[in-house]
């Protein structure tokens, strides 16, 4: 399974690909000499990807490095070069979501409005469901009436149960509620969606706070998965936000939404570099079933543009 491309994530990636891909391709045409001309080429065609500056340098250091001391001779050792590096930093993500011992799976969805919170949610129901999973959906984001009902809609389409209150209603509370239902019902997974407003980030983090501490009073090890949800193409934006939420929430996975109609897919790379907590999900739609495991191997290969190349024997990375 891992490293197959999907059509989705091909179709989703397609605006990355177009601009990463041939833009290597230009750079580092196949069978050539490297030089340190094609390498500078090369840094600026990541920076323009979106991969972030810090982390183009990091990887440039690399690359020069392993030129300098002809480790890398050729555009095609270059590339390849380029992946392992850039699988090397993905290399501990994956799609699998934590899990309880026993009892419901809880999981805690957080992030700034619009990100795509309750899109996503939409979309981890829709496959837990799909794959005969009992889901209760928790609509904590109060805060705006129009959050619950876009929820409500979801949780009628999906056909899994939705525990909700009016708007206001205290967040921990529709989550202790929430909790009750998931249990009494023999629900599999909890999945509890958060407001998002950064203005009030003090109260936001003093919310979500309480809603771990109520949660857990009921479900014992809860959240078991604090899932933030990240909007892949603001890129700086992204990492600041991923920052802010890991000093209070102990976050354990990143879903990363809007890849699809971006050109702006590198940042998925920035945003793992500076954060060290895996990718799960990649978002490429609007609709429950646009959404990706994430892959490493099968994402690297898609915005490389490597997807005919035979992937490299296992252990090849770790070996450098
Ligand atoms: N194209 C695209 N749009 C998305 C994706 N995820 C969410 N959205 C859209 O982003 C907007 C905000 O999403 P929403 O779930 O309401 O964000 P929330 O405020 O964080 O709950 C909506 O218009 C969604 O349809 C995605 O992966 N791709
Ligand atoms: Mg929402």
């Amino acid at each position: 399974m891992f490293g197959k491309l999907t059509d989705a994530l091909k179709r989703g990636l397609a605006k990355t690909r177009e601009k990463l891909a041939s833009g290597l391709a230009a750079i580092l045409p196949i069978g050539r000499t490297l030089d340190a001309a094609t390498l500078d080429e090369l840094e600026e065609t990541l920076l323009t990807a979106d991969i972030g500056p810090k982390t183009t340098a990091r990887l440039m250091e690399e690359v020069r490095l392993a030129f300098k001391e002809r480790r890398i001779k050729t555009t095609d050792d270059c590339r390849g070069f380029l992946e392992e590096r850039l699988l090397a930093m993905l290399s501990a993500d994956g799609a699998t979501l934590n899990c309880a011992e026993s009892g419901p799976t809880v999981v805690l969805v957080a992030g700034v409005n619009g990100t795509g919170k309750t899109t996503s949610i939409a979309k981890i129901a829709w496959r837990l469901s799909r794959g005969g999973k009992k889901v209760v959906l928790a609509a904590a984001d109060t805060f705006r009436a129009a959050a619950v009902d876009q929820l409500a809609i979801w949780s009628e389409r999906i056909g899994c149960r939705i525990v909700r209150q009016p708007t206001g209603a205290d967040p921990a509370a529709v989550a202790f509620d929430a909790a009750d239902a998931a249990i009494s019902s023999g629900a599999d997974y909890l999945v509890i969606d958060t407001a998002g407003r950064l203005h009030t980030q003090k109260n936001l983090m003093a919310e979500l706070e309480k809603i771990k501490r109520v949660v857990a009073r009921r479900i014992p090890g809860a959240p078991h998965e604090t899932l933030l949800v990240l909007d892949a193409t603001t890129g700086q934006n992204a990492i600041q936000q991923a920052l802010e939420f890991s000093k209070v929430l102990d976050v354990t996975g990143l879903f990363l939404t809007k890849l699809d109609g971006t050109a702006k897919g590198g940042a998925v790379i920035g945003i793992r570099d500076q954060v060290a907590v895996p990718v799960k999900f990649i978002g490429v739609g609007e609709k429950p079933e646009d959404v990706e495991d994430f892959d490493a191997t099968a994402f690297v290969r898609a915005i490389l543009g490597r997807e005919d190349v035979p992937t490299q024997p296992e252990g090849r990375a770790a070996d450098r």
